[in-house]
């Protein structure tokens, strides 16, 4: 079988027999018809805009105007967390969040749920838990919430941060991974019976960068799950930048590729730190990369006004501590009303396809790295194979690894490529090709 797909950004899908999603086609609509809030511009795309809320500050005029005129979406940023809705076993709290959900509601707007289980902000007595008790007091915890807010939740953040950082792609240790590696599912699973008409997510930070081990962890466990057939209809990326953590420029790779497992992609967290119009062309590139993957649904960012945010220091937010529109503001509005221009990182750069000869054993694979509009100096291309899948030799092009996830970088001889211009290289490997999805990074 030969089978050979190209895509118009840094990365291709290549899968045998498997179906391909599409990039969404973002219709502009005309200047006089631009809608004028976060909001009602998102929706005009079937997408959401949304932000974190803090019940304290549901008093404060100048921030509940805001949050009432543009935003559609909210997630309570503390009040639903598990210190907070069970802060003694079995005894559970909902009056602040009641408060978010209520004002929510009221006004019809979305709530997504944040979050039924975390290592991190657990109530003292779960914290001192191990074992079966606590596998037990989880599941126990997910379902009363979940029950609590049947019918009123979008999306719940089943499961949050559960993923180490680094380049281990390991699950983090906490005392929920020690009751067993299905504590994740088991999870979901509790979600799914508490509430069936909610979508599932599982949510993390630092999986922005599809090279990152992380994110690749996290992407094969969705897709064991979609294959095991376990309850999870979307994918969180919290998407919280800064200098040292910038937007990467794979960033709509990633968050394509997670959709084509068939699943929704939402930023959830979204801040960027800075000012001015880097901050405003970086908010200005994320939003438009969610706009180009169809199943990339809504955008939350968290919080309103700088002096809201976590890291009010590094001023990430939307709305200045007056609560007047930022420059990141309008560039966020603008793309959402279909302006703004492709970021340039995701023109310039490579893209890569691959022709893969399959047989029952084994298989062969072509690939073709193509410059962007501007010539490249380097190039390495990033395969994550099918568990079993092993390669075996390689032309054209130096490995690193051969399971798992496999780089190929340029020789000596064919890392310059001018713009628009191809080489190719190829690798042969045993076991299954299904499912490939290379991406490319250049310099
Ligand atoms: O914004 C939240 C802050 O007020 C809390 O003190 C903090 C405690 O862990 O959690 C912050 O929200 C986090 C979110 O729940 C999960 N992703 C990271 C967010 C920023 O730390």
């Amino acid at each position: 079988m030969t089978l050979t797909t190209t895509s118009g950004s840094r990365a291709a899908l290549v899968a045998a027999a498997v179906a391909i999603t599409a990039g969404a086609v973002v219709l502009a609509p005309a200047a006089a018809d631009a809608a004028t809030t976060l909001g009602a511009s998102a929706a005009q795309s079937g997408r959401y805009f949304g932000t974190a809320v803090s019940a304290g500050k549901l008093s404060d005029s100048t921030y509940v105007n805001i949050l009432n005129r543009e935003f559609d979406m909210v997630t309570a940023e503390n009040e639903m967390k598990m210190d907070a809705t069970e802060p003694n076993p079995g005894q559970f709290s909902y009056g602040n969040a009641d408060r978010i959900v209520n004002h929510a509601v009221a006004r019809g707007m979305r709530v997504r749920g944040h979050a039924l289980a975390w290592h991190q902000q657990q109530p003292g007595w779960m914290q001192s838990m191990e074992g079966s008790a606590l596998r037990q007091a989880m599941l126990n915890h997910v379902t009363q919430v979940a029950t609590h807010y049947r019918g009123k939740i979008y999306a719940w953040d089943v499961v949050n941060e559960a993923f180490a950082d680094g380049s281990s792609g390991a699950r983090r240790d906490s005392n929920l991974q020690r009751t067993g590696n299905d504590w994740i599912e088991a999870a979901f699973r509790a979600a799914r019976a508490a509430d069936p008409g909610a979508k599932l997510c599982y949510n993390d930070y630092n999986t922005d960068d599809w090279s990152h081990a992380k994110t690749q962890a996290v992407y094969r466990m969705v897709q064991d799950f979609k294959a095991r057939g376990v309850p999870i209809d979307c994918v969180g990326l919290q998407s919280h930048f800064n200098a040292a953590s910038p937007v990467p420029g794979n960033y709509q790779t990633t968050l394509q590729n997670f959709a084509d497992l068939g699943v929704d992609v939402q930023i959830t967290e979204l801040d960027i730190e800075g000012s001015g119009s880097a901050q405003a062309d970086a908010f200005g590139r994320v939003t438009r990369a969610c706009l180009a993957v169809t199943r990339c649904t809504g955008i939350t960012v968290w919080g309103i006004r700088d002096t809201d945010s976590w890291r009010a220091s590094g001023t990430p937010l939307l709305f200045d501590g007056s609560g007047n529109k930022k420059a990141a503001y309008t560039s966020v509005l603008d793309a959402l009303n279909g302006g703004g221009t492709t970021p340039p990182d995701e023109s310039d750069g490579c893209t890569v396809a691959a022709s893969v000869n399959a047989w029952n054993t084994g298989f062969v694979a072509t690939v073709r790295v193509t410059a962007g509009s501007a010539a490249i100096n380097a190039w390495t291309v990033t395969f994550a194979l099918p568990t079993g899948t092993t390669v075996t030799g390689t032309w054209n092009a130096e490995r690193s690894g051969d399971s798992g996830t496999v780089q190929w970088k340029n020789t000596t001889y064919n890392g310059n490529v001018a713009a628009g211009q191809s080489v190719e290289f190829g690798f042969q490997g045993t076991g299954s090709s299904a499912g490939l999805s290379p991406t490319c990074v250049s310099s």
